[in-house]
């Protein structure tokens, strides 16, 4: 993206890059808008007693009470009743900065982020299976080329608008595209084959593919042989997952279950994709493991054109996951409990490897946990609104409440700055420098274009002056370059190294791809080819089983409810609810339901219908479609109040992943 003064104010235009092809979104056309818009935080907010006002207040009061609030619990209830909680939004000196804050300057073990909702189960998979997590190990361009691409809960015609170009260039080339979506979604519309399974039944499709594929003999066997481990016990595990088994618990006839196997196996390229409607489950790691087995199987990661990818989230997805705002993580994709790496990253802290704390817990589990007996009595947040984005959200927002201290750093007040003690008014994107990197793993710059509006500050400012207040060992510097000259420092030698990575290095190209260890040797575009990063250099297979979700329907709960985005908005909706075109594209929450269910319960197109859950419920205007299952009910999760999706979500986390179960739940719905 770059932007342009035209005279009256700032428009963002597209670069034309290999990712987007000139391409950018509504959203994306739309967010200079935020700018100047009048909500925009242009000073510090206090509340000075419970249920007061916030009122606004001078920066140095506000860091003033905000450090010697911090100090005060920490004095009372030790090191870890601070907690940080972070953003995938962040750039990569921001999650960097924030990670070494919370570790050096708050000496608390409790950080996480909202990474966790969106990343984790796919990158955890990953880690499992080729020993690093990068969302896709090839250039995104390899798309349009693939002979067959199967898209598993992935919506991209309305969630990354610009990636449609490549699957219009796959097309063009003759190949053939699968989407696997309880719903016929725009991007399903644009398919070949289009499964329509109940949500959660991902794992038992995969499964059955996989078996199909052994039956019919597409094994790669030369690739399984050199390349991996663990296959024997795979194929033992799947010779048991019948495709008619999979037709039951699915839904999705087995004739497609085997024209979907053969477009995968019988070609020269073909890619798997998921995103987060396979992976936010709590089975989601599983899930994502089953089409990693299937594409090992075939012998597609490291084969030019072929492989397995997942689409990345947020503006910052990738990068947002290697710095150390994750709970077990240190800069460059390290481990918190790896002696090494501690020893590493406190060289180049300058403090003591005994001095860091030891890993935290997960997002829902730290948010849970908050203001309770053993949790956190403080905490920090930096490009995050789980008031509305948590998962089973009334109770998340019953935590913050009790809270002795809630700071939050935002451009906007959002629902989670609103019940903050301290809201600090920070830069937005257009106004600091910095990198993001991208799915591909590919690092970009960030440009300012202009200074941020007087009386903000940057987050990494905001950072700074809360650790000097708090005497914190190590520096914690305001200029990004600075940032970054560290971050590089940090991750040499981790599995995302950007040691070799740097600004000039960048803008001479189209970004540079980790691990890049060495400013004058190569990146690393493509992974995988010879090798996979793990101990003995193979992909490792592993055995998984479907199992059903957590909370099964009933009688009383006998509806499938599932949750996602509409291409007008944007997350929790601080920002784009506050763009009066995306707000007239999308006014507000819905409920869509099968014309058939919508006949049972006697509701019409419009009528305001509640969505009940164990947890609460929502309310919003019914939009009947045919294009979704009549046993299932999807929201999004864009708006608060009534409307909000996240008050009926479930809170089953997958253990591995920790990932939240937002992708289904069992809800009743009712006339209002
Ligand atoms: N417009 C818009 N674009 C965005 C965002 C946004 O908020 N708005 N957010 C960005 C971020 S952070 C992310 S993570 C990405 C997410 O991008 P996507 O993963 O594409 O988005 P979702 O809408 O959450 O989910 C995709 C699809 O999963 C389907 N689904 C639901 N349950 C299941 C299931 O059990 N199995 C399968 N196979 N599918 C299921 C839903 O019907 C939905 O169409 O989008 C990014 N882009
Ligand atoms: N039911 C349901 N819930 C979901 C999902 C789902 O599919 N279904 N998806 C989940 C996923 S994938 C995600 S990623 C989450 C996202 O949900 P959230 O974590 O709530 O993400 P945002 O709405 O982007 O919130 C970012 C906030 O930080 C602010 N912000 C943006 N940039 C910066 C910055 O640089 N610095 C600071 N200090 N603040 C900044 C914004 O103004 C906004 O208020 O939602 C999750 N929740
Ligand atoms: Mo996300």
């Amino acid at each position: 993206m770059v932007l342009r003064e035209n005279g009256e104010g700032v428009e963002v235009a597209a670069r034309d890059f290999p990712t987007n092809r000139g391409g950018l979104c509504q959203k994306g056309w739309t967010a200079a808008d935020l700018l100047d818009h009048p909500d925009r935080l242009t000073t510090p907010l206090l509340r000075d007693r419970p249920g007061g006002e916030l009122r606004p207040a001078a920066w140095d009061e506000a860091l003033d009470l905000v450090a010697t609030g911090l100090r005060a619990i920490q004095e009372r209830h030790g090191r870890d009743a601070v907690a940080v909680f972070g953003g995938g939004g962040l750039t990569n000196e921001k999650a960097y900065a924030l990670g070494k804050f919370a570790r050096v300057a708050l000496g608390t073990r409790h950080i996480d982020y909202n990474g966790r909702w969106c990343m984790s189960s796919a990158a955890a998979a990953g880690l499992r299976a080729f020993g690093v997590d990068r969302g896709l190990p090839f250039p995104l361009a390899d798309l349009g080329r693939a002979d067959t691409l199967l898209l598993v809960g992935a919506n991209p015609a309305e969630t990354m608008p610009p990636l449609m170009r490549h699957l219009a260039d796959q097309r063009e080339r003759g190949g053939r595209l699968i989407v696997v979506d309880p719903r016929l979604t725009a991007t399903a519309r644009q398919a070949d084959l289009h499964l329509q399974p109940l949500p959660g039944t991902d794992l038992a499709v995969a499964n059955a593919l996989l078996h199909i594929a052994l039956t019919e003999g597409w094994l790669d066997r030369a690739y399984v042989a050199d390349r991996t481990t663990g296959f024997d016990e795979v194929r033992r595990t799947v010779a048991g997952c019948w495709p008619a088994e999979a037709e039951r618990l699915s839904g999705v006839p087995v004739a497609d279950l085997e024209a979907t196997a053969r477009a995968l196996a019988t070609v020269d390229r073909a890619i798997i994709l998921t995103a987060r409607g396979a992976e936010q489950h709590a089975k989601g790691v599983d899930t994502v493991t089953a089409f990693i087995n299937l594409a090992l199987a075939l012998g597609l990661p490291g084969r030019p054109g072929s492989g397995y990818g997942c689409l990345t989230g947020q503006g910052n997805g990738q990068g947002g996951r290697e710095h150390g705002q994750k709970a077990d993580q240190l800069p460059g994709y390290r481990r918190i409990d790896d002696p090494a790496a501690r020893e590493h990253v406190a060289g180049v802290w300058g403090v003591d490897p005994a001095a860091l704390p030891g890993p935290g817990v997960p997002a829902y589990q730290l948010l849970d946990s908050l203001g309770t007996a053993h949790g956190p009595r403080a905490l920090l947040v930096f490009g995050s609104n789980p008031v509305v984005s948590a998962p089973r959200a009334a109770r998340v927002e019953s935590r913050l409440r009790d809270l002795d201290l809630l700071v939050v750093a935002d451009f906007l007040r959002s629902e989670t700055a609103d019940l903050a003690d301290v809201v600090l008014p920070v830069a937005q994107w257009a106004e600091e420098d910095g990198t993001m990197t991208n799915l591909e793993g590919r690092v970009l710059r960030r440009r300012a274009l202009r200074e941020p509006p007087a009386g903000v500050r940057t987050d990494l400012a905001v950072l700074a002056g809360l650790a000097a207040r708090l005497d914190a060992p190590g520096g914690f510097p305001t200029d990004p370059a600075a940032v970054f000259a560290e971050l590089r420092r940090a991750s040499a030698g981790g599995p995302a190294d950007y040691a070799g990575v740097s600004w000039d290095r960048i803008d001479a190209d189209t970004g540079v791809f980790w691990p890049c260890p060495d400013e004058d040797g190569p990146d690393t575009p493509r992974l995988f080819a010879d090798r996979f990063p793990t101990p003995d250099g193979r992909a490792r297979f592993r055995a998984v089983t479907h199992r059903p979700a957590a909370e099964p329907v009933c009688a009383d709960y006998p509806l499938h409810f599932t949750t996602g985005r509409v291409l007008a908005h944007y997350q929790s909706g601080a920002q784009t609810r506050r763009v009066a075109a995306l707000r007239r594209a999308a006014p507000g929450g819905f409920v869509e339901l099968h014309p058939d269910l919508a006949g049972r319960l006697g509701v019409a197109e419009g009528e305001e219908v509640r969505v009940v859950s164990r947890r609460g419920e929502l309310r919003a205007p019914a939009r009947l479609s045919p294009a979704i299952r009549p046993d299932t009910v999807f929201a999004p999760f864009h708006w608060p109040g009534a409307a909000r999706a996240n008050t009926v979500t479930n809170d089953a986390v997958d253990p591995v992943s920790g990932m939240p179960e937002f992708k289904i739940c069992a809800v009743r719905v009712e006339k209002a």
